[in-house]
């Protein structure tokens, strides 16, 4: 049949269907989409003529269409995404960021760039970059790097292999990122003979590999060695739904449970093994259990830097790891022994070899000594302060218990991802109700990748946690989600500037510089006391009045001026239904604290400022304890 490059493309995206289990479901949910001179007359035109089955949505910024696909494939496990074209030039750059994300995170977003002329007939069109020593690049190699598999189809019959590597890439569990197809926009228009099978339906299958016998084999004998064994749950357990099996190996062996960011309510927060957070963001608990862990088994966690607390969690001199891992790449991390493997089929097979053997209970114990003292701290932390300000940790209570057990919450940046690993109470059996992109942290992230979220899964309520800086980084999908019905509900966390990094800064001896909006010879506040008892900023009247912007945007807006009043708005939120932003102000300086860990953020060598030479003392002090995990397999 003799159909556009376009046309043929859509038709295969909307006949790819994955399996995993014996359940097979469609891969991609749409396409998402701006368009201009580069995608308008070639995917544009297939998508209106074929609209009835590969739904089109259209975005406000085409970062933020990366980020829905994003948030909707975590949501879904990473079983199913969306596809997103834009023009060339601007339109494609824009996606960058997004690709980047959906690489770092592991997760599948298809992107599908508009491409100068492949003709060059028009040279250079609108929007082209000239590189003189080079006509094959354009911007579109910009993607290269932030792509787990990029390609230029520069004639028709190209599009059959390459669709064919894209679907490889996008559903390979160790493989998956970004895929970036970029489409010279007179390519897109021409037809060709596509073969019949191309356009039939296709399932890929997603296969649960086991470990290697001689791998598991010496996984088990490290593990029945352990005297202090502990487990990290990454994201890559969710992904593999393995929640379940990891309940049935802890209550077996009672070993405790630690988690990631993308691992967070791996194992509900009630459980008596489950300390919650680790590493730089992480609990008294699990950083005092991690501190003496002997054996720590990672499974699927890639070691992002916050989770090692930059490698000095972990202080036992002869700790040895066992990754089990999807991808061999991340398994051998800290010169694990690799067990390169799906998470619940390892899990299974490690819980049927260790089904005489349980970890030494005084160990047991102490960790479920530890969790409790914890959980004490949470509730101290998230009650309201009475007299004072809002401060966060209250709104991230208040939204906790909105939430319930199955509303998810989404965040990505700022000051609420840490308090948020600290404080969140996971009880959804699955893991899904919690949702913060960690791996790239990227401001901008919360509304569309909420967005993605609540297309995923409708039935759950969606609680995007926003700070004032994110929010002012891409707010403009909101109008998307006014447009579409998409009934997120945004917490806007209005702390007058960059209290993370503002924090961050005063403990480098930064006084806070450059993270309010205004800095003291433009009217702002003067810079932060080194004690962090910074001038009480005057929130909207310093900056942005953001809850008429997000009602500008076309969105119910209900103001908070307590923890009391915001407990109300979340339920009146939910009610609605539609997109509603929730506005609160809180107290920039009252943050969560950091339980016994460390980040590596390096501190200037030399400076006439005392502030900074003492910071820098300390962070040589703190820096001893970096250990480099070489004890090999
Ligand atoms: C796109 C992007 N740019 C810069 C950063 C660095 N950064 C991390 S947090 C932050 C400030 C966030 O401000 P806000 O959302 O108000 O949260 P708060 O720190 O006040 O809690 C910045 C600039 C980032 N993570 N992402
Ligand atoms: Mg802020």
């Amino acid at each position: 049949m003799k159909l556009t490059v376009a046309q043929a493309l859509v038709r295969f995206l909307a006949n790819q269907y994955v399996e995993r289990d014996g359940e097979r479901r469609r891969f991609f949910a749409g396409c998402f989409g701006i368009f201009g001179h580069g995608n308008v007359a070639g995917l544009g035109q297939a998508l209106k003529q074929h609209h009835d089955v590969l739904p089109f949505h259209q975005a406000r910024n085409e970062q933020a269409m990366v980020h829905v696909a994003s948030g909707y494939a975590r949501q879904r496990n990473r079983l199913a995404t969306f596809a997103c074209t834009t023009s060339v030039g601007p339109g494609a750059t824009n996606m960058v960021t997004g690709a980047a994300l959906a690489t770092v995170n592991r997760l599948p977003v298809l992107l599908l760039p508009g491409d100068t002329f492949a003709t060059r007939a028009p040279h250079p069109v609108l929007q082209q970059l000239e590189v003189p020593h080079d006509a094959t690049v354009s911007v579109n190699d910009c993607f290269r790097p932030v792509s787990r598999y990029f390609e230029r189809v520069q004639r028709p019959e190209q599009l059959v292999p390459a669709a064919l590597e894209a679907m490889r890439v996008l559903t390979d569990q160790a493989e998956t990122g970004a895929v970036t197809l970029a489409l010279p926009e007179d390519v897109q228009t021409e037809a060709f003979e596509v073969p019949d099978a191309f356009l039939e339906e296709r399932t890929w299958t997603i296969y649960r590999q086991p470990p290697a016998p001689d791998a598991l084999a010496r996984a088990i004998e490290l593990i029945r060695g352990a005297r202090r064994p502990l487990i990290v749950a990454g994201g890559g357990l969710i992904y593999s739904e393995a929640t379940a099996a990891l309940r049935e190996f802890v209550d077996a062996t009672g070993i405790p449970v630690c988690e990631t960011q993308a691992g967070r309510g791996a194992l509900p927060s009630d459980h008596p093994a489950s300390l919650g957070a680790v590493g730089a963001t992480g609990t008294a608990a699990a950083n005092r259990v991690a501190r003496e862990a002997d054996v720590v088994v990672g499974i699927g966690t890639r070691w992002g830097d916050f989770t090692t607390a930059s490698k000095s969690a972990f202080q036992h001199p002869g700790v040895r790891f066992v990754n089990v891992n999807v991808a061999a790449f991340d398994a051998a991390k800290h010169s694990a022994l690799p067990l390169v493997a799906d998470a619940r089929v390892a899990l299974d097979a490690l819980c049927d070899a260790l089904a005489d053997w349980r970890a030494d209970a005084a160990w047991t114990q102490r960790a479920t000594d530890e969790a409790f003292a914890f959980r004490e701290e949470v509730v101290r932390l998230v009650a309201p302060r009475p007299g004072e300000m809002p401060h966060q940790a209250g709104v991230i209570g208040a939204i906790n218990d909105a939430a319930g057990e199955t509303g998810v919450v989404v965040c990505a940046a700022g000051s609420a991802p840490g308090d948020l690993h600290k404080l969140w109470r996971a009880r959804d059996p699955d893991g899904k109700s919690y949702h913060v992109e960690y791996g790239y942290s990227c401001m901008g992230y919360e509304i569309p990748g909420g967005m993605g979220v609540k297309l995923a899964a409708p039935e759950r309520d969606v609680f995007v946690l926003i700070g004032d800086g994110s929010y002012l980084m891409m707010p403009g999908d909101l109008a998307t989600a006014a447009a579409e019905g998409i009934g997120i509900v945004v917490v806007i966390v209005d702390n007058g500037g960059y209290a993370s990094i503002g924090a961050l800064s005063r403990s480098v001896g930064g006084a806070g510089f450059g993270t309010h909006y205004r800095n003291a010879e433009n009217g702002g506040p003067p810079l932060d006391a080194p004690d962090a008892s910074g001038p009480a900023a005057p929130l909207r009247a310093s900056h942005v009045d953001l809850a008429a912007n997000a009602q500008s945007l076309g969105v119910r807006v209900l103001e908070a001026g307590s923890l009391d009043e915001l407990r109300a708005a979340l339920d009146e939120a939910k009610r609605d239904g539609g997109p509603v932003a929730v506005y609160i102000e809180v107290d920039r300086y009252a943050g969560v604290p950091s339980y016994e860990s460390w980040w590596d953020v390096p501190v200037a060598e030399v400076s006439d400022d005392d502030a900074v030479r003492a910071a820098r003392e300390e962070y040589e002090k703190a820096r001893a304890a970096q250990r480099a995990y070489l004890a090999g397999p």
